[in-house]
């Protein structure tokens, strides 16, 4: 019997072209008209289009376009204005943060500005774009599960660029736009509060992080292995189960014991992928807020053991600098 394979085929079912449902007063319309694509077809649904661009769209694309070009232009002024380096140093370029002696005051252009410019525009875009899926998911009558969780990442971020650096009194603490310039904060973050292993919120983001791919290997591949029982009509299987969910059901009951139902699955996943971030920025607002050093801070709760008695005591090695964090 030939195996209903479908890990690398796609069932391609296209129907009419359709707009979708009629939206009610206070909408703008849609854009374009729709067409098919067989490569879409591929990886989703072949129809692309029309798209709701609506105000909050075009407002958010627009913030997010003036932050995008203000940092490649800053980029491109850092190589003297040559296309060629720009190119081809790209990825170590950036716009960094002013230096902590501005505190949180407003800095010179080339000392900082541009990088509250750039940071201002693209907390807008990401906020403008929130409502928009707040908004959209309203309009269809939908409950608002994206928006809660695109708003876990965007904690983390502002988190990230703004809460903490507020608390720290100095946007020098935030994050610059560059590719490896963003990854080499992280790396020095890290390190300069005692190394983020020892973070419990870091080690429980990392744990929702691997979880949430654990969940979706094993949920995407549950439903793909049920396909054949119409098993990827999911909400047919909640409300009336059918023998797709029953064997999935059993599947893992025979294999671990517990299941979880075709509905519950979801619930996880979303908790998963939410306190990933959710969890992360708590890690990081305590971060030179409350705890120092996390090393320091993993010895004293008897986390880490320390170093032999033979060793001098540890000291906070950024304290003995006489350099007040
Ligand atoms: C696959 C959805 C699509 C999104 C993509 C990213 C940009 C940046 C650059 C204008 C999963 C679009 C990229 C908009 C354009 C400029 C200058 C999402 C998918 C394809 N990081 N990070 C990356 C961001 C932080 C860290 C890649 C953003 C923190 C590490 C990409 C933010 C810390 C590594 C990127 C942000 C951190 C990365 C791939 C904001 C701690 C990598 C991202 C706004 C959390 C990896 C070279 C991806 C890499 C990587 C974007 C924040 C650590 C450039 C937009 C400060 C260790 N980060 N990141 O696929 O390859 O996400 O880096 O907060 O190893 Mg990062
Ligand atoms: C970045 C949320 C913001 C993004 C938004 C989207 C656009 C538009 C455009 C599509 C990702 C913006 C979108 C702009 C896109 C287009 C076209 C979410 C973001 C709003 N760590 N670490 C984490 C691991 C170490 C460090 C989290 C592992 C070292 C710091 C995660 C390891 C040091 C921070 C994680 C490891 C270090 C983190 C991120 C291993 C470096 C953070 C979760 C195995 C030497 C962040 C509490 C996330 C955090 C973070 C994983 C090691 C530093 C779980 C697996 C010890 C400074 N690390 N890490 O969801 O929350 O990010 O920490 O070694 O700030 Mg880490």
């Amino acid at each position: 019997m030939a195996q209903y394979q479908n890990l690398f085929t796609t069932v391609q079912a296209t129907g009419p072209l359709h707009h979708g449902v009629a939206l009610g007063r206070g909408n703008d319309p849609r854009l374009g008209e729709p067409l098919v694509s067989y490569w879409l077809g591929k990886l989703g649904n072949a129809q692309l289009g029309p798209i709701y661009l609506g105000g909050l769209g075009l407002a958010s694309l627009v913030c997010g376009l003036i932050a995008f070009v203000t940092i490649g232009f800053n980029m491109l002024a850092s190589v003297g204005w040559d296309p060629i380096q720009f190119v081809r140093q790209l990825f170590w370029l950036a716009l960094e943060p002013p230096p902590p002696s501005y505190g949180l005051q407003l800095p010179p252009l080339n000392q900082g500005g541009w990088w509250l410019i750039a940071g201002g525009f693209l907390t807008l875009s990401l906020l403008l774009w929130w409502a928009r899926t707040y908004r959209r998911a309203r309009e269809l009558g939908m409950g608002t599960h994206i928006a809660w969780a695109f708003a876990a990442a965007i904690w983390l971020f502002l988190v990230l660029g703004f809460f903490r650096p507020v608390l720290m009194g100095s946007w020098g603490e935030a994050v610059p736009f560059g590719i490896f310039p963003h990854l080499d904060w992280t790396a020095a973050f890290s390190l300069r509060y005692g190394n983020l292993f020892y973070n419990p919120f870091h080690a429980l983001s990392i744990a929702f992080l691997y979880g949430s791919a654990l969940l979706f290997a094993m949920h995407g591949a549950t439903i793909l292995a049920v396909t054949r029982f119409g098993g990827e009509r999911e909400i047919e299987q909640i409300t009336d189960r059918g023998t797709a969910s029953e064997r999935a059901a059993l599947f893992w009951r025979w294999t671990k014991g517990f299941n979880a139902t075709m509905e519950s699955i979801h619930r996880w996943a979303w908790w998963f992928a939410v306190l990933c971030p959710l969890v992360g920025g708590i890690g990081i607002l305590l971060t030179g807020t409350v705890v120092d050093n996390w090393y320091l801070w993993a010895i004293k709760h008897g986390v880490a053991p320390p170093y032999p008695d033979v060793f001098p005591l540890i000291a906070d090695p950024t304290l003995s600098t006489g350099v007040k964090p």
